[in-house]
């Protein structure tokens, strides 16, 4: 069994940054879906997240085979629910909502899934999942009835990530939602990471290799990126590029 967490941690500790693609396996079609993978190999991505706040179709076992049929990427289930399982990938962010106080969310839904995630093999990362406003409403804004951490509040974020830290949490998530107008500013980025010690993944909105690079020089240690891509699969090139660039600075 591989140990990401351990290998993360490694990274982070070296100034090393990695790119997460975001397949959501409602959305993306399936010839859509081997450019992506295809590309990936390619610009060597470090993760697979799968998942999406509202999943309607039962594919998510097919998109994991998929995957797995053409390399050996690590998949990591981001699950937007707890019935979006699944023994075929290799982790699961075990997510609590903690910008939010949906009771289900921070610990009810994790109650139900536990029996299951104790017999599998999937390795189990506790996150911290912190919904930050990206400037228009999103999916997992409504379907999880919370509120996300207005864009401008710096504090909020970081009195939420380090009590996140402190509850035992393994990585911090924080998330515009996918498909954010704005996605989260660097200051807020800034101010967690120099608050806490562990893994910090920033997601949602992210569309460019500047964008990426503003994040990574923030204090993100992990990029995730969906929408984007699925637009134009090609931007993966360009947004690894630009992580490993910096990968080469801080080796050099
Ligand atoms: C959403 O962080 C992810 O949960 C990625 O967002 O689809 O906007 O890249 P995008």
């Amino acid at each position: 069994m591989q140990d990401l967490y351990h290998e993360l941690v490694m990274a982070k500790q070296a100034g090393k940054k990695k790119l997460a693609v975001l397949i959501d396996p409602d959305r993306i079609r399936l010839g859509k879906m081997d450019q992506v993978i295809d590309l990936s190999v390619r610009a060597g991505v470090d993760y697979f997240f799968i998942g999406g706040s509202l999943i309607v179709n039962n594919q998510l076992d097919e998109c994991l085979q998929a995957i797995r049929d053409r390399c050996d990427i690590p998949m990591v289930l981001f699950p937007g629910d707890s019935f979006q399982l699944s023994y075929k990938a290799d982790a699961i962010l075990f997510l609590s909502l903690i910008s939010g106080r949906n009771a289900e969310l921070l610990i009810g839904k994790h109650v139900i899934t536990a029996p299951y995630l104790k017999m599998s093999p999937l390795e189990v990362i506790p996150t911290g999942y912190m919904l930050i406003d990206g400037g228009v409403p999103t999916t997992v804004s409504y379907i999880s009835n919370t509120s996300p951490i207005p864009r401008n509040k710096s504090d909020i974020a970081v009195c939420t990530a380090v009590a996140g830290e402190m509850l035992g949490l393994k990585c911090i998530y924080m998330d515009a939602g996918s498909g954010a107008r704005e996605p989260i500013s660097a200051d807020m980025i800034e101010s967690v990471s120099g608050a806490t010690d562990v893994p910090l993944i920033v997601g949602g909105g992210i569309r460019t290799p500047e964008k990426a690079k503003e994040n990574i020089e923030a204090g993100a240690d992990v990029l995730v990126v969906g929408n984007a891509f699925e637009q134009d699969p090609s931007l993966i090139i360009s947004i690894a590029r630009t992580i490993a660039n910096h990968n080469v600075a801080v080796n050099a």
